[in-house]
């Protein structure tokens, strides 16, 4: 058994009979109570899951296994860069442990001996019109490689309901390791004529997305698909792509299964598209002024005329946080440190000072505060990727180990089939002629 998997085994082994002993114990303690307005309003707060990798505080945003993103950059290795590696998250949210250098470099390897895309998956993409949106082609491309799954397979031969996890366990590490490399082809074959660009097997696994992307040789392009890598990866499990995610895979469909679809739940703009949203409204407020260096005047009469128009300021606003989202924050840090002089990092800091008031100003709104998306598009720019609809695959790569790891996690303690309750218009109102009779 491999070390991450040998102690994965032994913690979710451990942690299994914790959950045994809390549930013969507390099963009937109440954590939640439900109301009218949760019912019709998109089950907001509603606690109903477990989700071990990250946890998310309204105030101070995503903490992977109790660590901030502060305290992730203290802590994770950064191998041969200056941000932290991917990997070492995605071992953090395994097994909650702070992996060595030597651990996340094992890992670099494991997903680079893991890497090699199923010949039919590039066949199919290549039949599929370059006009195709990136994430339709990234969800199919996980669909097609569900013919290698070790979960699927193992299943339909009669596996033991104690080996799923580790069936579950094969696929998440083939999944992830190959990840870089679809998105890359996608990216190739959508905006390059078809131009790959071979893997680099000295380079740990964000660094290799970031070469065979091959929109800049710099370190620093490195750097940032490291930063980003890792603050995309988990957002705990409510969110609609983790959901999706275990949702499918509480019907004990495959990992590739369910990450596909966990990717179209992410494709939504109200969700991660709201990274290729955002830099397409920048884009149009500055062809529209015909400036690269828009006033904050200039920038409020656009935000008014976004809301006049019936539609959302896209990097605005968030479900659950009550303040700026920490991974904006972190990007922010990022842009001062890389590219403090970039004009459209200029103009995403200064909508940044423009937005909250006039959204605070609308009074329904619960969080004016910029989110994940508002920063991402313009660091991609900035090395020169101005193709916004690839944006979300990127996201898309990095939440994979998030949702895989969890996945891992419901697998090994035998997490049932989902299935909340939902009722009518007519039983609501029943529902409340009784409860004031
Ligand atoms: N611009 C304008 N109006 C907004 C808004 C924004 N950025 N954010 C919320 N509102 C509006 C809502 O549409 C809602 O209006 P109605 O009552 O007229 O329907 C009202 O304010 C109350 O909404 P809320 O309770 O504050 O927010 P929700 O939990 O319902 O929605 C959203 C959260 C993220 C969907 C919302 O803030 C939004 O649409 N933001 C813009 C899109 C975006 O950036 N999405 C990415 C979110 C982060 C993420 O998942 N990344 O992947």
């Amino acid at each position: 058994m491999d070390p991450l998997k040998q102690k994965f085994f032994q913690k979710s082994s451990e942690v299994k009979q914790e959950v045994k002993a809390l549930l013969a114990e507390h099963s009937d303690v109440k954590v939640d109570e439900v109301n009218v307005g949760q019912v019709f309003g998109g089950a907001r707060d509603v606690i109903m899951m477990l989700w071990e990798p990250s946890l998310l505080d309204p105030q101070e945003g995503i903490r992977f296994r109790g660590y901030s993103l502060p305290e992730l950059r203290e802590k994770l290795p950064v191998g041969k860069g200056k941000e932290p590696l991917p990997e070492g998250l995605f071992w953090l949210m395994m097994v909650d442990e702070i992996p060595t250098e030597a651990e996340v470099e094992w890992l670099s390897e494991q997903w680079q001996l893991r890497s090699k895309i199923p010949a039919h998956t590039c066949r199919v993409l290549d039949q599929l019109p370059t006009s195709t949106h990136p994430m339709t082609q990234f969800a199919v491309a996980i669909n097609t490689m569900q013919t290698e799954s070790h979960f699927a397979r193992r299943y339909s031969e009669g596996m033991s309901k104690t080996e799923y996890w580790d069936a579950s366990y094969e696929d998440t590490m083939d999944l992830i390791a190959r990840l870089p490399h679809i998105a890359a082809y996608i990216y190739r074959r959508t905006y390059h004529g078809g131009n790959h660009i071979h893997a680099d097997d000295t380079l740990d696994w964000a660094a290799n997305l970031a070469h065979m992307l091959g929109v800049s040789k710099s370190e620093d392009f490195k750097n940032l698909m490291r930063l980003y890598m890792t603050i995309h990866a988990d957002h705990e499990g409510g969110n609609a792509s983790a959901h999706t995610m275990h949702l499918i895979g509480s019907t004990l469909s495959d990992p590739y299964l369910s990450l596909g679809g966990a990717m179209n739940s992410l494709a939504g703009p109200l969700h991660g598209l709201a990274n290729q949203e955002v830099i397409n409204w920048i884009f149009q407020m500055l062809n529209k002024l015909g400036t690269r260096d828009p006033t904050k005047e200039q920038i409020t009469s656009y935000v008014e005329a976004t809301l006049a128009a019936g539609k959302v300021v896209p990097g605005y606003g968030h479900a659950v946080l009550r303040k700026p989202d920490p991974r904006f924050i972190e990007q922010m840090r990022f842009a001062k440190e890389y590219c403090p002089n970039d004009d459209i990092v200029n103009v995403v800091w200064r909508i940044y000072e423009v937005v909250p008031p006039i959204l605070q100003g609308l009074g329904k709104i619960k969080n004016p505060w910029p989110n994940v998306d508002a920063h991402s598009g313009a660091l991609l720019v900035h090395y020169g990727m101005d193709q916004y609809s690839f944006y979300t695959v990127l996201f898309g790569v990095s939440r994979a180990m998030g949702v895989l790891a969890s996945m891992c996690w419901s697998r090994a303690l035998g997490m049932p089939l989902e299935r909340p309750k939902s009722v009518t218009l007519d039983w609501v109102k029943q529902f409340l002629v009784e409860k004031q009779a």
